[in-house]
């Protein structure tokens, strides 16, 4: 299957895997339901269950047993990015191409809609997987509540939003992305190898490896977008890291720069993956994705 198609199918799963695991908006509380669904459902490019399922094909892993953490991992996402767009914080109108969810609905729903998401995310992942090993599935939550923690994204926006107006050296930005960006992505890529067949030490170093250079690659290209790109395009908000005077790789080195440092990481990332030969064709792919992306 080329990857197109191949992403296609995922993203439709990942709708259709979200859908089922969404409280029907008909029952109470309707209105923080309806607004969850209009947060979670009908956009965004799916990333990072992609990177799930990616890495269950790796692990020879059914997506069957993937689901839970690919419903989990975005779930986690999509409640960062109400509470981002919150007016405490980055204060935006637009996400995936509409309005944002306080400007929809209220602030004290999106809060709640936020709060919900991320319940709904563990939740999705301590549910039953036939043939999971119990002790396998802790690893998991443990690696996904540490992901999105005060160690990782939540921590990593608190240093965002602490940095608007200073500036940063190189290596405070990485420490930054990391963190509020590079955690999730990292832990979407290791939860997905979680599914399938166990992988050694060395492998799962090598993989690990891979999932943080894919993170730092997504947030390098993230900067490049936000500084090139239109509004229209994207489907929120360009331009806003320079408005709001956020230290960004562009800001930082220059967009020249900026993308050498993207091609480098594109670079180390398929290195990661080469020890993996055939089975992380979808890794490999979805790398050049994050790169060549347009939005
Ligand atoms: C509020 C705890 C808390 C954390 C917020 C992720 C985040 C931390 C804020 C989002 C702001 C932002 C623009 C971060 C840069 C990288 C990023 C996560 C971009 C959006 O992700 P995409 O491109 O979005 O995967 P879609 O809509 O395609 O899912």
């Amino acid at each position: 299957m080329d990857f197109l198609t191949w992403m296609e199918t995922m993203q439709q799963r990942s709708e259709e895997n979200l859908e089922r695991r969404m409280p029907s908006a008909g029952i109470a509380p309707q209105r923080l339901h309806t607004a969850m669904r209009y947060a979670a459902l009908g956009g965004g490019k799916r990333v990072r269950p992609l990177l799930c399922y990616a890495t269950g094909e790796l692990t020879g892993a059914d997506p069957l047993r993937v689901d839970n953490a690919a419903a989990a991992v975005e779930l986690i996402h999509v409640y960062s990015l109400v509470h981002d767009d919150l007016p405490c914080m980055d204060d935006d109108v637009l996400r995936r191409g509409k309005p944002t969810c306080h400007v929809e609905f209220d602030d004290a729903t999106a809060l709640l809609v936020g709060d919900a998401l991320q319940s709904l995310a563990f939740q999705s992942l301590a549910k039953n997987v036939p043939g999971m090993d119990a002790a396998r599935q802790l690893d998991m939550l443990l690696l996904l509540a540490q992901a999105s923690g005060s160690r990782g994204m939540a921590g990593g926006q608190a240093i965002d939003l602490a940095a608007v107006g200073q500036s940063l050296t190189l290596s405070e930005l990485e420490f930054m992305h990391i963190h509020k960006t590079g955690a999730l992505i990292r832990a979407a890529v290791l939860l997905g190898a979680y599914c399938g067949a166990p992988l050694d030490a060395a492998a799962w170093v090598q993989l690990d490896h891979f999932a943080k250079t894919a993170g730092l690659l997504f947030q390098v290209v993230d900067d490049i977008l936000d500084s090139e790109a239109d509004t229209a395009t994207l489907g929120k908000t360009a331009g806003k890291d320079a408005v709001h005077n956020k230290p960004t790789y562009v800001n930082l080195l220059g967009i020249a720069q900026a993308k050498e440092k993207a091609a480098e990481l594109r670079a180390q990332a398929h290195s990661a993956l080469a020890p993996f030969g055939l089975a992380a064709r979808r890794l490999g792919e979805l790398t050049n994705f994050i790169v060549d992306r347009s939005f």
